[in-house]
């Protein structure tokens, strides 16, 4: 990996922790209306895969999608703004955090339908196919999503069709409070893709050059025409489903829950020479500063007016 490419890494899983802290205190004192579900622990995937990607390559998300969303490049303020509610956010403030979307950037959305981000990622792979463009779609989804009915035909699509689709499953071990291995019928996600013919990988998503990696080859696979690949990241979420779940489900047995993949990536970068320990330092300090700016950004922004109840309605 070259120095930028780790620099920029650690900026945004700093970034992005600084923001789902800020998300955590501000949903406590009742600032932030409907519900949040952070990312925090979850980092090294999203900056992985996107380390690799550029503005036109398009994303789908999730419900825990703010992690997405600011690797792809999203502006934070506005993120912040539209999570609380506000007018100036991404979306006029009228969608909150299950939202947050900037097609701009590719980013085609945070999704509150669990596995709702197949049949748009394969529609987008179809649209660059039939233009012939030089890019990629990658869906994210979760263990849990991969149980729905949609993840197989979003899959036998991509597959048949031979679409530059990255499918990437954030294993973090629980759909709400119920265990991967529970739910499961098979003991991975990634063997699943031998039944639509695509390989399927499973790695460590703790570690963002293991996901940088994988989606190098992807990529690699999608832009020379050879469809689709399923890569499955073994992670775990710091927090709850939601803010306010008590998480009794987890145990101190779960893989992957005293692990921090920030912590292990700066170690990694130092001992690589890809980063010192002093540009590390500043680039925590620098996050956490963005940060404070865009919660500043989302308190000063108005809340949308009544006259824009109406604006915005497509059905
Ligand atoms: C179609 C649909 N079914 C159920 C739900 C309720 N629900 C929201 S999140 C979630 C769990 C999803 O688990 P997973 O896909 O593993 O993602 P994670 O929350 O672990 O990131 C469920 C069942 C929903 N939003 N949409």
């Amino acid at each position: 990996m070259d120095q930028k490419t780790a620099l920029w890494i650690y900026q945004k899983m700093n970034e992005i922790r600084q923001f789902e802290e800020e998300v955590r205190v501000q949903f406590g004192k009742g600032l932030i209306p409907g519900f949040v579900h952070l990312y925090a622990g979850e980092e090294a995937v999203a900056t992985g895969v996107m380390a690799q990607l550029d503005d036109e390559d398009y994303i789908t998300s999730t419900h825990r999608g703010h992690g997405h969303a600011i690797a792809k490049g999203c502006d934070i303020n506005r993120m912040m703004a539209e999570i609380m509610g506000k007018k100036d956010g991404l979306g006029g403030g009228k969608g909150g955090s299950m939202h947050v979307a900037d097609v701009d950037k590719g980013m085609l959305g945070a999704n509150g339908i669990v596995g709702g981000g197949f049949g748009l990622a394969a529609g987008a792979a179809l649209t660059i196919k039939t233009l012939g463009r030089d890019q990629v779609a990658v869906c994210f989804f979760g263990d849990g999503a991969s149980n729905e009915g949609v993840f197989h035909e979003g899959l036998n699509l991509a597959s048949i069709l031979d679409l530059p689709v990255i499918f990437v499953c954030e294993n973090n071990q629980f759909g709400e409070g119920t265990p991967f291995r529970y739910a499961s019928a098979s003991e991975t996600v990634a063997e699943r893709a031998s039944a639509y013919n695509m390989p399927g990988v499973r790695i460590d998503g703790m570690d963002a050059v293991a996901v940088y990696e994988a989606t190098k080859e992807a990529i690699k696979r999608a832009k020379a025409g050879e469809g689709p690949t399923l890569i499955e990241c073994d992670t775990y979420r710091q927090y709850g489903h939601f803010e306010g779940d008590e998480q009794k489900y987890k145990t101190d047995q779960d893989p992957n829950k005293d692990r921090d993949p920030i912590v292990e990536f700066r170690q990694k970068a130092i001992e690589n020479n890809w980063m010192t320990a002093d540009q590390a330092d500043e680039i925590e300090a620098q996050a956490k500063k963005t940060i404070e700016e865009a919660t500043a950004f989302g308190e000063a922004s108005p809340l949308p007016d009544e006259s824009e109840l109406y604006t915005d309605i497509f059905a």
